[in-house]
């Protein structure tokens, strides 16, 4: 056999590799209407029937740590209230925030990042000054369509689950924004360049104390807390790889 014929059947075998490959990347380039989900970890949450206006309240403060540079990303530090079973628990009736307005003129989403509380509402704008359509849809677990609209119309929404939400517009690929659900008001915003946090009236009691990141880069923290009646509990947040 010569050294040319030996050749042969590896070649075949490239060969149909490559055919394998770009038939792979075909499908991935594929195109489909919807982008890929982002993230899928919503999460719903009884209400019960205690109220946290009646409730005693304490502090929970912090300082977060990062084992390499973080990115210049908000990061959401938010309170999961525990039930007796060490598991989340009810998380109380609040008094909900105002509805937050996100404007769609020229083909942005306005404000692009958000941190709500559950059951809040966000009503997105068609305010273009042409006549220009949009669509709100939704992926995650926190999934729906909107629809098409209008110049000149709206559509609302109640965010009754607690996660992420990526926003997008089926006709505009390059529109989108991001929120973040919180369970309940007890939740602090970390800018880019903050490491420390606040979170005041927090009803006293057990909880869970979560991070979310914008842009992750790290395990998320997870660690219980316990609130206490007018007191201050600190805490220290590691933010690691
Ligand atoms: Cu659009």
């Amino acid at each position: 056999m010569t050294n040319k014929m030996r050749k042969l059947p590896l070649l075949g075998v490239a060969l149909a590799l490559t055919v394998l490959a770009t038939a792979a990347i075909k499908a991935q380039l594929a195109p489909s209407h919807l982008p890929d989900p982002l993230y899928t970890k919503s999460a719903t949450f009884e209400d019960g029937d205690w109220k946290w206006a009646d409730s005693k309240k304490g502090t929970v403060k912090g300082t977060v740590s990062f084992s390499t540079r973080r990115p210049q990303q908000p990061i959401v530090v938010y309170l999961v209230k525990l039930g007796t079973d060490e598991k989340a628990g009810e998380q109380g009736l609040y008094d909900v925030p105002d509805m937050i307005e996100v404007s769609q003129q020229g083909g942005k989403f306005e404000p692009s990042f958000a941190v709500l509380v559950r059951k809040q509402k966000v009503k997105f704008l068609n305010d273009e000054e042409k006549e220009i359509s949009h669509n709100v849809y939704f992926l995650g677990d926190i999934e729906a369509d909107l629809g098409i609209f209008d110049q000149g119309e709206s559509r609302e929404h109640d965010f009754e689950e607690a996660g992420e939400v990526s926003v997008h517009c089926s006709i505009h690929k390059r529109m989108d924004a991001k929120f973040y659900v919180a369970p309940n008001p007890a939740f602090a915003v970390l800018e880019a360049d903050a490491s420390s946090f606040e979170i005041k009236d927090v009803p006293a009691g057990k909880y869970k104390l979560h991070t979310w990141q914008k842009q992750k880069r790290f395990k998320d923290f997870e660690t219980t807390v316990e609130v206490t009646d007018a007191g201050t509990t600190d805490v220290t947040v590691e933010m690691a790889r």
